[in-house]
């Protein structure tokens, strides 16, 4: 299981690549890789589980972000009611977002990731809603509507297998200024 120190933190360059596009059938260390980061953020959403291996909590991770370069990351984003189905959940391979909304929206709190140690301050402007095509570990193609946090965390992680971390994102002279319409998630 990862922990902590499998981690690949800001600084390290494969955090900074283009991250490999993944061919089918998965090998048998790609499902494994699959497997094992949805496990990190199941582990760190539970809070005893979280507490005893000493995790930092997560809704999503990316490949880049246990060292691997390539297209796939673990999203597993729980609804506000814990005994409802997630939001969103699956390992996304291949994703492309193939459309999105004008109108953006923005974590009120801004965003975390489990790469970037220090705090960031600001909102980081993403599209509200997006139209997500990737595949899942069996190779069958999805193509789904997300909207606010949900879409948020996916354009987060995307944004890790092009080698974008989210404070890129922030504005250096406003890091709260966002277009008007904007969408703020809480
Ligand atoms: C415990 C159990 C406050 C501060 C609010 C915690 C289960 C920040 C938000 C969680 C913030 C769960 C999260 C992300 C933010 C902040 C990610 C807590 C885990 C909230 C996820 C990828 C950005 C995603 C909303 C600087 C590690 N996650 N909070 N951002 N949660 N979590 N991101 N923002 N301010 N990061 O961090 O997984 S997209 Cl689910
Ligand atoms: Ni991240």
């Amino acid at each position: 299981m990862y922990l902590m120190k499998d981690i690949t933190r800001d600084g390290n360059p494969v955090l900074r690549k283009r991250a490999a596009k993944v061919s089918f059938p998965l090998s048998d260390e790609d499902q494994k890789l699959a497997k094992e980061m949805m496990k990190y953020l199941e582990v760190s959403q539970d809070p005893e589980l979280c507490e005893k291996y000493k995790l930092r909590a997560g809704v999503g991770l990316a490949a880049p972000q246990v060292g691997v370069s390539k297209q796939m990351a673990a999203v597993l984003v729980p609804a506000p009611d814990e005994n409802d189905e997630p939001l969103f959940k699956d390992v996304i391979i291949n994703p492309v977002i193939v459309s999105e909304s004008v109108q953006y929206g923005a974590l009120t709190e801004g965003e975390g990731c489990l790469s970037v140690d220090k705090d960031v301050p600001g909102y980081v402007p993403r599209h509200d809603r997006i139209t997500l095509r990737y595949q899942d570990v069996n190779g069958e193609t999805h193509k789904v509507r997300l909207k606010h946090y949900p879409a948020i965390v996916c354009q987060h992680e995307i944004d890790h297998l092009h080698g974008v971390l989210f404070y890129d994102h922030i504005s250096k002279d406003d890091p709260f200024t966002a277009p008007d319409d904007t969408v703020m998630i809480s």
